[in-house]
């Protein structure tokens, strides 16, 4: 039979055909996406939006998560890395060492540095200020990635300010830009479940909108593999859309897969790779208007990471060098990568490895400066 007969026999011929013409998917078509097993072909799809977007580079970044305290009032069940004030395992690292960290970074040849922790009941907002200005006055060339949307909603509380006038006075104390933690799924049913006492999902969408209205970009994540439906995961991509069309903002989405161990829900088993790969590849169906598909290695794995380049994703995130929230849930992968082992899985993957900067532009590095970290 020939390939065109064959392809119309697909149970989702429609849907490739409207990818092909650049025509914008409708939620039904995410959901049947979803129905689908059939993956190669998903992945064909979302390849050609990945090249058509992004050519055959793959970025990576040279960047230092700091997760500067692990308190948190807020406790979601499918989190390990949270603990109360006072319970045992709980910390909250001091300015100095927060500062150490983020010098070392900066020596290291990074250029971005990753701040995210809980929502630490006591600390106050100056702290946070604080924080932000040191890092900036001390290592200027650092672009400062920090506090999720949660965190900036928990700040504007402690504050007593409108979330506005919070991240105004964040931005010019140094904030760069927000990671895109804490989207989870936007689901009110999923978030009564998981997280009740979290942010809700329009909260999120509107600490984003009101981060872009001023000038502050952000990622958007989703975190999947624990009780969301299909229907669930295409919902949280079309709400992402709707507000990258009104605004612009979102730099990259990344999907989260759930680690369960040592959570509430560690009864459950982690996400397959045919999961892995068919939300990748229909997030970047989906969200046609993000530039960038990213794949958090430490939480895919290194092995899926490299595959997913060929399934939608064009960035790989970056060295990390320290990461606490997947791993207190079980993670096996290394807590950092070398630039040399990123550039690696790269080339094996048959792509075009390119340094960048958190906002996508090509890192400017002297001819001669070699990236050698220690893994
Ligand atoms: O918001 C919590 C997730 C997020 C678990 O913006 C879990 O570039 C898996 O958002 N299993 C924080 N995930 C991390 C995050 C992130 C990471 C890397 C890059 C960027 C970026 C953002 O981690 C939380 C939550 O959604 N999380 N517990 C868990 N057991
Ligand atoms: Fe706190 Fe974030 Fe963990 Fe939820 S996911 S308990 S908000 S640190």
């Amino acid at each position: 039979m020939k390939m065109e007969k064959l392809l119309k026999l697909s149970s989702i011929y429609d849907i490739l055909q409207k990818v092909k013409d650049g025509e914008r998917l409708r939620y039904d078509d995410g959901v049947r996406l979803f129905k689908s097993n059939d993956i190669l072909r998903i992945g064909h799809l979302a390849n050609i939006v990945r090249e058509r977007k992004n050519g055959n580079r793959a970025y990576y970044i040279i960047n230092r998560h700091i997760n500067y305290s692990n308190i948190c009032k807020n406790r979601c069940r499918f989190c390990a890395f949270s603990r109360d004030k006072g319970e045992s395992g709980s910390y909250a690292m001091e300015m100095e060492e927060i500062l150490d960290k983020a010098i070392i970074a900066a020596e290291e040849g990074a250029t971005e540095i990753h701040i995210v922790g809980g929502l630490h009941p006591e600390l106050p907002f100056d702290f946070y200020v604080k924080m932000l200005s040191e890092i900036h006055e001390r290592c200027p060339g650092l672009h400062i990635q920090a506090f999720t949307a949660v965190e900036i909603e928990h700040l504007s509380q402690i504050a007593r300010l409108s979330v506005r006038q919070t991240l105004k006075e964040l931005k010019e104390a140094g904030l760069g830009s927000l990671p895109g933690g804490g989207a989870e799924v936007f689901s009110p049913y999923i978030r009564e479940q998981l997280c009740p006492e979290k942010l809700s999902g329009d909260g999120w969408l509107q600490v984003m909108r009101e981060a872009h209205n001023l000038g502050l970009r952000s990622n958007a994540t989703m975190l999947y593999g624990h009780i969301e439906t299909p229907e669930d995961i295409t919902n949280h991509l079309i709400k992402l859309r709707e507000l990258q069309d009104e605004t612009g903002g979102f730099m990259s989405f990344i999907p989260l897969a759930f680690h369960p161990k040592n959570t509430e829900l560690s009864n459950r088993s982690g996400t397959t790779a045919m999961l892995d790969l068919k939300v990748i590849s229909i997030s970047r169906l989906m969200l046609d208007n993000f530039n960038h598909i990213k794949a958090f290695w430490i939480m895919l794995g290194i092995k899926l990471s490299q595959v997913s380049l060929n399934f939608g994703v064009d960035d790989i995130d970056g060295t990390v060098r320290e990461e606490k929230i997947t791993h207190a849930a079980g993670a096996e992968t290394p807590e950092s990568l070398t630039v040399q082992e990123i550039i690696k899985l790269i080339e094996e993957a048959g792509r075009e490895p390119v340094e960048r900067d958190t906002l996508y532009n090509k890192a400017k590095r002297d001819k001669e400066e070699i990236i050698l970290q220690k893994a």
